[in-house]
């Protein structure tokens, strides 16, 4: 039997579903290759416990687990003042992110910025330093692993931006990648891509963000051997 690899994406606080996931992929840590494409927080209601099974699963297991544009916001919330990114923090999930570091202390007023920023970084400096070192991607034979996508104007793609790596959407879903590998990616939900949740075979890429934490599903693609997948998913809890 081949080993497996199992690529998910996008989490975002929901830990029910991941968790879930897991045991209808029947994952053994020992035997299966897990990536997880980054996005670990914001939106679902377990944040801070989806930060902490990912760093046992990284540090026991070796589960390889890539940054996304949520997890560097939260690390650029935490240690600047910024009010731009404090706005975005808020707009897209970040009060459920705050609640979940903080729910056990209600009477003090750590949900007020400056306090909730003092706050993690005092009790959670672990998570943060865990966030800011996870890699942009991952590289094998015949697949790249990433959170958004490869910017199709760069003609070596590991000179674009930490930016387009975290962030890119049009111009990589638009055009052709530049390089014979097939890009694994979350970050841009499918149903904006296909109408549907399910995991999205685009020729030179492979789109899985089923768009859990907004109530649709949680994917995880399996991979045998090249171009050989199965599909799982669980729907929002
Ligand atoms: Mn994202």
């Amino acid at each position: 039997m081949n080993a497996r690899t199992l690529v998910i994406s996008d989490i975002h606080g929901c830990l029910d579903e991941f968790n879930k996931l897991l045991k209808i992929v029947k994952y053994e840590p020992k035997l299966d290759k897990l990536i997880l494409l980054g996005d670990y927080i914001d939106n679902g209601g377990y944040s801070k416990e989806v930060v902490d099974k990912v760093m046992n699963m990284v540090k026991e297991f070796g589960v390889i687990a890539i940054k996304g544009n949520h997890d560097q916001r939260f690390i650029d919330l935490i240690n600047s003042k910024d009010k731009e990114v404090e706005s975005k923090f808020i707009k897209h999930g970040g009060h459920n992110t705050l609640l979940s570091y903080v729910e056990k202390q209600q009477g003090d007023n750590t949900t007020e910025m400056d306090s909730f920023r003092r706050y993690i970084k005092k009790k959670y400096s672990h998570h943060l330093k865990f966030l800011e070192q996870l890699p942009l991607y991952h590289e094998e034979d015949d697949y790249i692993y990433v959170h958004a996508g490869l910017n199709p104007n760069f003609k070596n793609w590991k000179e674009q931006s930490e930016h387009d790596f975290i962030y890119i959407r049009e111009a990589f879903l638009n055009y052709p990648t530049v390089t014979n590998k097939t890009v694994i990616f979350g970050h841009t939900k499918l149903r904006d891509i296909h109408g549907k949740a399910d995991i999205w075979f685009g020729g030179d890429k492979i789109g899985i963000d089923g768009g859990c934490a907004y109530g649709h599903q949680l994917n995880c693609l399996e991979i045998r051997e090249k171009k050989k997948y199965r599909m799982y998913s669980v729907n929002s809890i």
